[in-house]
């Protein structure tokens, strides 16, 4: 049985997605990061970033915090959504680390900036709407010619799906996107998607846009 601390943040729901695509049984533990739960010294000790999410694995005992390290450690305990082949592994540890190293900081940052401090530091909104929107470019074209980021739906897909569900908060127009929308709309549909979305508990329903 695995443990899951997570919260309704798309860094949460990568790992809550994965589990439930995976068939894992889990127990979901929420830390309310809007009460500061995520800096509890109990959170600590497993979570050493103060930062969801983060899973204890009681089978072997291991503490692993980062969603992409998690997403990774999941598919090797499963066997599932992470390629065996050399280099489809590869294609999809590249775009699992571009959303970690991309997608989720700067559309964090987008979130800060535009979405709970509109007014406040005008350039820095500009700069983070900015780089939103070349990172869709960028999952656009990725998505042209192929159904999921590394042809296969995989770990790499599941990191970066939660961020685009919050195209909203990030000023998105779908018009120049078309791709990402039909990926990100297809994505929705799954079952363990749509279970995963509502871990620790739900908040609303999945945003589709029109
Ligand atoms: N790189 C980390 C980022 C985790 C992260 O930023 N989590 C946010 C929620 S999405 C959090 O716990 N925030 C609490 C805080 O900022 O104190 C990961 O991918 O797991």
């Amino acid at each position: 049985m695995i443990d899951l601390y997570t919260w309704t943040t798309p860094n949460g729901r990568k790992a809550s997605i994965a589990l439930e695509e995976m068939g894992l049984p889990y127990t979901a533990q929420a830390v309310d990061i809007t009460k500061d739960e995520q800096f509890k010294p109990d959170f600590l000790k497993i979570s050493p970033n103060n930062r969801i999410p983060a899973i204890v694995d009681h089978d072997n005992g291991l503490a692993l915090m980062e969603s992409g390290a998690i997403l990774l450690y999941l598919a090797e305990k499963t066997g599932k959504l992470l390629p065996k082949n050399p280099e489809q592994r590869y294609r999809v540890t590249e775009w699992l680390m571009w959303q970690m190293g991309g997608i989720g900081p700067m559309l964090g940052q987008v979130h800060h900036f535009a979405k709970y401090n509109p007014g406040k530091a005008p350039y820095a909104e500009e700069r983070f709407l900015k780089e939103a929107n070349r990172l869709y470019g960028v999952l656009d074209r990725r998505l042209t010619e192929r159904e999921y980021v590394a042809d296969e739906y995989s770990i790499a897909d599941i990191s970066i799906w939660p961020w685009i569900s919050r195209y909203e908060w990030q000023q998105i127009d779908f018009g120049r996107y078309p791709n990402v929308k039909r990926w990100y709309t297809q994505i929705a549909k799954r079952p363990a998607v749509q279970k995963g979305y509502d871990v620790p508990k739900k908040v609303n329903d999945i945003p589709i846009p029109a």
